[in-house]
């Protein structure tokens, strides 16, 4: 079995994340797997594979982001797989069991001015299902105007939108006509909705894969801002493929359409005794 979270959530905040679709939980990770976190972060901007990706504009700082890194970082895949992650996603979704989708990496140096565009992260998966969750995790001080922020209520609205590239606004072949309408101006139009949390490392937001979230740049000065996610999906999840690209994709999962995703390319990490 993986490692204990420092805590469990809470009913009250489990009860918070189905109805706002996000929640901050603190003090969640021990220091010892922020430390593998870091060590896992910095090999993965050492190496470079196909969604690894430098976002920045010319000549400004970087804004770099990874995906899948734990197939070939070992501190990443010790986290996904050992780690407190897989229990605590398995208590917010209410599901018997965990399974590892993948994991992603966002660094932030100091300045980097390109935010993370708003999005839901469901729309540009292999993923159908109401048990899939998000652990982001910083791993350095995040104050709240620096911090991922979420639309409340958002995985509620019944609508899959666009998904959009960061370094672009481009789409992977996915529009209005086949179901996926562009996403909203949420600064313009749902700014009231918005959550966001002043975090310390070892805090964690869990958000849901149909909630909008985005983050802005790092306007500081000296303080990078390092953070990974690792994306979970329960009991209820099934695999499916989307018009146009599916990013990150998996050909070879060896899944079709309706399979519960439940195999070697997505571990079962924890499951709940009977
Ligand atoms: O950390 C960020 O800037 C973006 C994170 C994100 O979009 C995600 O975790 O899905």
């Amino acid at each position: 079995m993986p490692a204990r979270p420092a805590r469990l959530p809470t009913e009250r905040e489990i009860a918070a994340y189905e109805a706002d679709g996000a929640v901050a939980l603190k003090g969640v990770y021990r220091d010892e797997w922020i430390a593998l976190l870091r060590e896992g972060v910095a090999e993965a901007m050492r190496t470079s594979d196909r969604y690894s990706r430098r976002i920045q504009d010319e000549g400004e700082p970087e804004f770099f982001t990874d995906y899948i890194a734990s197939d070939r970082v070992p501190a990443l895949r010790r986290f996904a797989l050992e780690g407190p992650a897989a229990e605590l996603s398995a208590a917010l979704m209410r599901s018997r069991r965990a399974n590892f989708l993948f994991d992603g990496v966002f660094v932030k140096e100091p300045g980097a001015a390109k935010p993370s565009v708003y999005h839901q992260d469901q729309p540009y998966y292999c993923v159908e299902g109401r048990q899939i969750v998000v652990l982001w995790a910083p791993l350095d001080p995040v104050p709240a105007h620096v911090c991922l922020r979420c639309v409340r209520g958002s995985h509620t609205w019944g609508a899959a939108f666009r998904p959009v590239r960061f370094r672009d606004g481009g789409g992977f072949g996915r529009a209005a006509d086949d179901g996926y309408p562009d996403p909203p101006d949420v600064e313009r139009d749902h700014a009231d909705k918005l959550l966001a949390w002043d975090l310390e490392p070892g805090d964690v937001i869990a958000f849901h894969g149909m909630t909008i979230h985005g983050a802005p740049g790092n306007p500081r000065t000296g303080v990078r801002r390092r953070a990974t996610n690792t994306t979970w999906v329960g009991d209820d999840a099934v695999y499916v493929e989307r018009p146009g690209a599916m990013e990150p994709d998996f050909p070879d999962c060896g899944l079709k359409e309706g399979d519960p995703l439940d195999c070697a390319r997505f571990p079962r990490v924890f499951e709940r005794r009977a």
